[in-house]
């Protein structure tokens, strides 16, 4: 067994209030941080799929698929996803009566990369499908990575106007906002040209498609009119801004220009939270080749999609991402309201220490960031990393080292100094074992 021997770096490792971190350094590069790829079959949701050379899904990532966290029923991203179904619902009928938008939340995320990324008109080459970003189950199937990649599916199977919930999976960063699994709600709103009509200046001379040859509008899609977009804008942003002031009451926002290969124009809404601009939800005018290839060619649309972590980390003032995991009652119990609309503000139950350690490695060949996260989250127990900052970075020859800082803190218990040490040398005893020499 290799011998650990801690060295201190003198290297602006002073954090605030917490002691002088150690650093594990390691002289030879481990061969490769990726996981899983030596498995043959990945058990997911109750079946077992081949995996391939492109699986990459981490062990500590399956231990959460079958926890569906927004069905769980008084959870707050549970009572997040009620509130705003309740409130689109109660707000936009159909003929005065029932609902207009129906609401799904237990599709499946095992998805294919054609519905993830094809169907959505994301490029081949576009960075959002790299394997770096991405949890892959083989070479055809993957977890879903947004709500949307439902989008093209249920407007083919016949629905105007529909929202959808779901846990979505993202190779991330590890902190107190960033966890692998997370999820969202998705939003569509079709419109045929005669509902359009009715918002126009001139409705019997409206049309909703440009004229073949008619000038074009850099800022929309060339087959639409400049007043059909105007009207659709005017309804998604108003419908939004209703919605957010449901969930906050008034509260400053802000529209930011964004890019989705799926939407033109496309924006991203911020609300200041704690003085602080929060991206809540991405959204835009669905792109007509969407509908075009979903048999629904006549008509236009609008789409959002929305974090409920997010909403519901400012709504409740829940500090860290990775306590919507929680089993512990201290949390869960705060939650247990007889009424969703009661305002609920989550009080900390501790205030246990963080430690600081550091780790430095050399990198090994086609190093990326993800997997070194992934490969923590699998090595070490019950997310006790709050979080990871890369603080230093030098190269040597064609080498190039890397040292980390991981700060562990668990939110059901006090870690002691020698607890953290311990994780710690796991850690390094873990990247041992993939090659990795300990001095
Ligand atoms: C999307 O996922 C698009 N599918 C949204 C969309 C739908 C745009 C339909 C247009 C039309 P984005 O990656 O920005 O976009 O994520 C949407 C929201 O999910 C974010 O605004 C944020 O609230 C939440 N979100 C994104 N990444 C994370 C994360 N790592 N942790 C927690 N919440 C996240
Ligand atoms: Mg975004």
């Amino acid at each position: 067994m290799n011998t650990l021997t801690l060295s201190r770096r003198a290297l602006n490792l002073l954090t605030s209030g917490s002691s002088l971190p150690t650093t594990s350094c390691l002289s030879a590069s481990p061969s490769s941080f990726v996981q899983s790829s030596h498995l043959s079959t990945i058990r997911l949701l109750g079946r077992d799929y081949p995996a391939d050379e492109e699986t990459n899904v981490s062990a500590h990532l399956l231990k959460h698929t079958d926890r569906l966290l927004h069905l769980q029923k008084q959870h707050p991203l549970q009572i997040v996803k009620q509130r705003i179904v309740e409130n689109m619902q109660a707000k936009y009928l159909w003929n005065n009566r029932s609902p207009l938008f129906s609401h799904y939340d237990n599709i499946s995320p095992i998805v294919t990369r054609a519905q993830n990324f094809d169907e959505l008109l994301v490029p081949g080459d576009h960075v959002s499908r790299q394997r770096q970003d991405n949890y892959f189950i083989n070479k055809d199937l993957m977890l879903r990575a947004h709500m949307t990649c439902h989008d093209s599916d249920m407007i083919r199977s016949g629905l105007d106007c529909f929202l959808t919930t779901g846990d979505v999976y993202r190779r991330d960063t590890i902190d107190r906002t960033h966890y692998p699994v997370f999820h969202q709600m998705d939003c569509v709103r079709l419109f045929s040209t005669w509902e359009l009509e009715e918002f126009a200046q001139d409705p019997k001379n409206f049309k909703a498609f440009a004229d073949e040859g008619s000038p074009a509008d850099p800022n929309i899609q060339s087959c639409h009119t400049t007043e059909a977009v105007k009207i659709m804008e005017y309804s998604l942003k108003s419908t939004l801004i209703g919605l957010v002031q449901s969930l906050f009451g008034r509260c400053k926002y802000r529209w930011v220009e964004a890019t989705f290969p799926f939407t033109y124009p496309s924006f991203e809404l911020e609300i200041l939270y704690n003085d602080e601009w929060l991206e809540v939800l991405g959204c835009g005018i669905l792109m007509q080749d969407i509908l075009v290839k979903s048999a629904v060619p006549k008509k236009v649309g609008w789409a959002f999609g929305l974090g409920l972590e997010r909403l519901a980390m400012a709504m409740y003032n829940i500090p860290d991402i990775r306590l919507f995991w929680s089993e512990d009652e201290r949390f869960l119990k705060q939650f247990r309201v007889d009424n969703i609309h009661r305002p609920i503000k989550f009080e900390p139950y501790n205030n246990y220490t963080s430690r600081a350690r550091d780790i430095a490695f050399w990198l090994p060949a086609n190093f990326v960031e993800n997997d070194f996260y992934d490969f923590v989250r699998d090595k070490l127990p019950r997310d006790t990393v709050e979080d990871i900052k890369l603080i230093d970075n030098f190269s040597k020859g064609d080498r190039t080292s890397h040292c980390y800082r991981l700060t562990y803190r668990a939110w059901d218990r006090h870690l002691t100094s020698e607890e953290a040490n311990h994780i710690h040398d796991t850690l390094a005893t873990e990247v041992t074992k993939i090659g990795g020499v300990v001095r």
